[in-house]
């Protein structure tokens, strides 16, 4: 029997020319096609300055092309406000689009009270709606839901054909906002809206920040207070960051939208700092806060140890307090060395392994750091609907074009809250915490921590997932449940970043050490290789399901 390694070709980075293979890749597409592809694929090379190549993002894809993409009503309800636990998230539109919104993201919860997570709201739109309109159905829908459960809040999110036949959810949610007395708001998030789900991500943030932050200035007990931003609780990784913040005493008034409720939102403009998370989805709600309460943002990450315990010091050295800055050390001592053990252990299997992710967005950046701590190389990655600046870094803010999909979705004009800003830092302060290395609003991107020569794909297509597995013969892929079973045929492992098949939690220091663990059973195991196709041992049945 041939060893693993003899059975894979082992092929390293060094051993490929990457502009041969986007070369190839682009070979099969029509001219015009290529064209936009070969702007969509680039050679990473990260200059002496931090300098890195532009790439094309946050564009339709060509139809045709198998995308990993979802829809801006995924974006909208499915991700930013389908974590959150007591409000009644009602889905207008046939029950198909509902039914993909219904508990499929593995976003988790500790409810005190209510929890409306495990429900399925839709209007079930029929023909008869689409034909006459749907706004009485809605109306029906909402009351029904608020005699069934009483809750705080209801939202309502617009599915495509709602926008096409032209119901008005908003005015349906304020005349049943004054009948029922709760707060009643919509989203117009139709799934056409936006070239992915990321436009979702947008309006969502808009919506809870125009309707629900803000509401409650109660301000509450504690020291240090933090929202966290851009964490969803997938697998469980949000109770492991609170775990950490407990452990530290860092108080978290609210996450966007892990583990979290109404009460939550309505009350986080009272806290001290934002940390963002994932920067893809909800940098447009930090930005809004800072504007219209003086709340600062800093970029953090809790996925990886290391991740973790710099965005630990990071909030420390912000909140510049003694105290809090030995309660950090002390957690992080305490925490590490289970942590280095593992890690040890699994990186004799794993060093010089490869990967390649290709998520939503920000997973496939943070990953990366989760594979480095276990010795293993990221060969190519990319995200399915991030744009430049994920990729490049917020300094090309000003640079990028504002097409007309991106038009469509509305930027709010904030201002100060003539009652409530209030700078959490003064001038001196914000410089010198600049000086001692701590960057404010800022993000720098996928690219500047990535080798150079590794191909970064943006909207990876099917056919170029195939090609790169063929090349590459990596040891891991990471991706979703679209890409899961067809990669695993060609008999490789696949883990699911965005559900992470059954497992999780991965953030965090326990998290970390989950991960390091799993990725070494997947890569190690043999039973990829014993997976053939009925063709491939007995090539005459091709001959029996041909056409003749
Ligand atoms: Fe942010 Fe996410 Fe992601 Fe995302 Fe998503 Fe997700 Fe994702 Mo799936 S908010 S961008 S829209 S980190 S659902 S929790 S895993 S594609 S990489």
């Amino acid at each position: 029997m041939k060893t693993l390694d003899e059975e894979k070709s082992g092929v390293g980075i060094e051993d490929i020319n990457p502009d041969e293979i986007k070369k190839e890749l682009l070979s099969r597409y029509p001219t015009k096609v290529a064209r936009k592809r070969a702007k969509q694929i680039v050679v990473n090379k990260v200059g002496e300055d931090g300098e890195v190549p532009e790439i094309l993002a946050n564009t339709r894809t060509t139809p045709g092309i198998i995308t990993q993409r979802g829809c801006t009503y995924a974006g909208c309800k499915g991700v930013i406000m389908g974590p959150t636990n007591d409000i009644v998230n009602i889905t207008h539109g046939p029950i198909g689009c509902g039914f993909y919104s219904w508990l499929t993201r593995r976003n988790q919860t500790r409810a005190e009270k209510e929890n409306f997570i495990p429900y399925c709201f839709s209007t079930d739109m029929q023909d008869e709606e689409i034909i006459f309109g749907g706004e009485k159905k809605l109306r029906q829908a909402i009351q029904e839901a608020y005699d069934l459960f009483k809750p705080k809040a209801i939202s309502i999110f617009a599915t495509c054909p709602v926008g096409l036949i032209g119901d008005d959810i908003h005015a349906v949610a304020r005349e049943m906002k004054e009948k029922l007395g709760i707060n009643v708001f919509g989203f117009s998030c139709e799934g056409y809206k936006g070239v992915s789900q990321s436009a979702g991500h947008h309006i969502a943030n808009n919506g809870i920040f125009m309707h629900v932050v803000g509401l409650d200035d109660t301000v509450k007990e504690g020291d240090y207070k933090i929202n966290l931003l851009g964490e969803y609780n997938i697998g469980g990784d949000s109770f492991e960051i609170e775990r950490i913040f407990g452990q530290c005493g860092i108080t978290l008034l609210s996450t966007f939208s892990g583990n979290s409720g109404y009460d939550q939102f309505a009350n986080a403009h009272t806290a001290d700092l934002n940390l963002v998370m994932c920067h893809r989805s909800i940098n447009y709600l930090a930005d809004m806060m800072e504007k219209k309460f003086g709340i600062p943002w800093i970029k953090i990450n809790f996925i990886s140890a290391e991740g973790t315990a710099k965005s630990l010091r990071k909030i420390a050295r912000y909140f510049d307090d003694p105290k809090l800055i030995d309660r950090v050390e002390e957690v992080i001592a305490r925490e590490m060395p289970e942590v280095e053990k593992v890690g040890a252990e699994v990186r004799e299997r794993c060093e010089g392994k490869l990967a390649m992710l290709f998520v939503g967005a920000s997973r496939s950046h943070h990953y990366q750091l989760l594979f480095n701590e276990i010795g293993m190389q990221t060969i190519s990655a990319g995200y399915e609907f991030a744009h430049r600046d994920d990729y490049e870094g917020r300094e090309v803010l000003p640079d990028i074009k504002v097409e007309a999909d991106s038009r469509n979705i509305e930027e709010l004009e904030v201002e100060h809250d003539p009652e409530r800003y209030r700078p959490r830092k003064n001038a001196e302060e914000i410089k010198k915490l600049k000086g001692q290395g701590i960057t404010f609003s800022d993000y720098k991107g996928i690219m500047f921590e990535m080798r150079n020569q590794v191909l970064v794909i943006d909207d990876i297509s099917h056919y170029e997932t195939e090609k790169l597995i063929e090349i590459y013969k990596p040891d891991i892929f990471c991706a979703g449940i679209k890409e899961k079973y067809a990669i695993q045929k060609s008999g490789l492992p696949l883990k699911q970043l965005h559900s992470y098949d059954y497992g999780g939690p991965y953030a965090g220091f326990k998290g970390a050490i989950n991960f390091y663990r799993e990725i070494d059973r997947m890569v190690n195991s043999r039973i990829w290789s014993y997976i053939k196709a009925p063709w491939q041992e007995s090539p005459e049945l091709t001959a029996k399901y041909a056409w003749k």
